[in-house]
């Protein structure tokens, strides 16, 4: 019989946890479904995303590991996309552990441990923090440099 695992993520500028957490969850079945958070939803969620729906829906939709994109557009839809597509194991993050137990007359429900030290969120600060030093520091570091690798010519 085949499995379907079914999942659902923002995958905001996708990083190694994002797709860590894909391929392990394509290990535990035939078929992988990525359920991906409209922009409208994240607005609901009250999460800033940096790149749009569409091109975060195509980026996991080439990730070789997944099977199908559907988009998640509210909190209410999983029982219904659980039925539609027959769905046998529901899986996220333990960052939702128990979140969506109530699931389990549905189907399986597990919680993968996150992959650590990377988020999006851990992403931004570094680049806000990066893009917040003042462009003259980062000439004049340039400059320091290129003076120190003359030395060591
Ligand atoms: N993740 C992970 N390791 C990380 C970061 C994220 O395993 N270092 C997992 C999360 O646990 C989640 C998935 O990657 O299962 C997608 O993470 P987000 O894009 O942050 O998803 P989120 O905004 O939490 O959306 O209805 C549920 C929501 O749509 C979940």
């Amino acid at each position: 019989m085949k499995k379907t695992i079914l999942t659902y993520g923002t995958f905001d500028m996708f990083h190694i946890g994002h797709l860590k957490l894909l391929q392990r969850l394509a290990d535990l079945g035939d078929e992988l479904i990525v359920a991906v958070s409209s922009d409208e939803f994240n607005k609901l969620k009250d999460k800033t995303v940096l790149i749009p729906y569409a091109q975060r829906a195509e980026i996991v939709a080439n990730i070789k590991c997944v099977n199908k994109v559907i988009s998640e557009d509210n909190w209410e839809q999983k029982v219904q996309d659980i039925q539609k597509y027959s769905v046998d194991i529901f899986a996220m993050g333990d960052d939702w552990e128990g979140k969506f137990d109530f699931l389990k007359e549905h189907c399986e429900v597990i919680y993968l441990e996150r992959t650590k030290d990377i988020s999006t969120t851990q992403l931004k600060k570094s680049l806000t923090s990066f893009l917040s030093i003042p462009k003259e520091d980062i000439l004049n570091a340039f400059t320091v440099i290129e003076t120190l690798k003359k030395d060591f010519e």
